[in-house]
């Protein structure tokens, strides 16, 4: 059986990352086009560095969930018909053990240099303008797709929503796209995994309610009986 499961920052909740859009979550204090775009980063680069500086250090503290090992076992009993599409910056999918994981809104561990175009692996801040290893230059901003800016590998994405059997979205609130349209590109049986409905709740053949921790487990646990 092929499955695409797609994540969001909901996953990641009870290991003590906040949500985006949650009360208490990352855009309160912050208006999300002041942090999550090409333009204010143009008008504020200072602004915006320190907003991921602080959640990439925040990422140091915290560690995977039931949720995220859950889908490890999946995968190591599904082997390469799982595919791990998420949403999050952060790296909990690959600190708990998950190989086959796809970022389409990038990294926050990766810096992008603007000069160059090289990528690197990155644990620090960059606030303070680090020279680039590649090219030298003060030009890195955070590896991450902002409003505005086209997601990545949607081409890969589309090919395994094409092609799956079953396509589970946990923990997203369903209103930033393209992800908000997977339930639409899937061609087989859709499940939605989530605390509250989604945007797109009643688009899913199925949908349960509750943490990820307890959902997520339960769920695999089922389809691995
Ligand atoms: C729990 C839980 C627990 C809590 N257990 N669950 C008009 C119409 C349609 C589209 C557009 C439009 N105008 C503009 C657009 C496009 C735009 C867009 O979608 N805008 C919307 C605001 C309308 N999208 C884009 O610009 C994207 N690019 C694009 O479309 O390019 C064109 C293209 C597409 C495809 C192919 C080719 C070209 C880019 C979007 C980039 C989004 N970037 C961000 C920031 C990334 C960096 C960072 O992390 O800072 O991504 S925005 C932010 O939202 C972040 C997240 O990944 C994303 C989604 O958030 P998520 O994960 O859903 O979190 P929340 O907080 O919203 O929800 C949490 C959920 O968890 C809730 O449901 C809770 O119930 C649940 N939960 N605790 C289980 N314990």
């Amino acid at each position: 059986m092929r499955i695409v499961v797609l994540t969001g920052a909901g996953i990641s909740a009870e290991s003590g990352l906040t949500t985006f859009r949650d009360s208490g979550g990352l855009w309160e204090g912050h208006d999300p086009m002041q942090v999550a775009t090409p333009e204010a980063y143009a008008d504020d680069p200072g602004l915006v560095q320190r907003f991921y500086d602080a959640r990439r250090a925040a990422l140091s503290q915290v560690e995977p969930n039931a949720a995220h090992h859950a889908l490890v076992r999946l995968e190591d009993a599904l082997g390469d018909d799982l595919l791990v599409v998420t949403q999050n910056v952060d790296d909990l999918h690959e600190q708990a053990g998950s190989r086959r994981v796809h970022h389409i809104h990038g990294r926050l561990r990766s810096a992008w240099c603007t000069r160059c175009d090289e990528r690197h692996d990155w644990h620090g801040p960059l606030a303070d303008g680090p020279a680039c290893p590649a090219c030298g230059a003060s030009g890195l901003r955070p590896d991450v797709v902002w409003f505005g800016e086209i997601p990545y590998g949607m081409d890969l994405v589309e090919q395994a929503l094409d092609e799956c059997d079953l396509f589970v979205s946990i923990g997203t609130s369903g209103v930033v796209y393209p992800a908000a349209a997977f339930v639409h590109w899937a061609r087989g049986a859709t499940l939605e995994l989530n605390l509250e409905p989604s945007a797109g709740a009643t688009d899913f053949a199925e949908s349960r309610r509750g943490p990820a921790t307890r959902l997520v487990p339960e769920w695999v646990d089922e389809l691995l009986a």
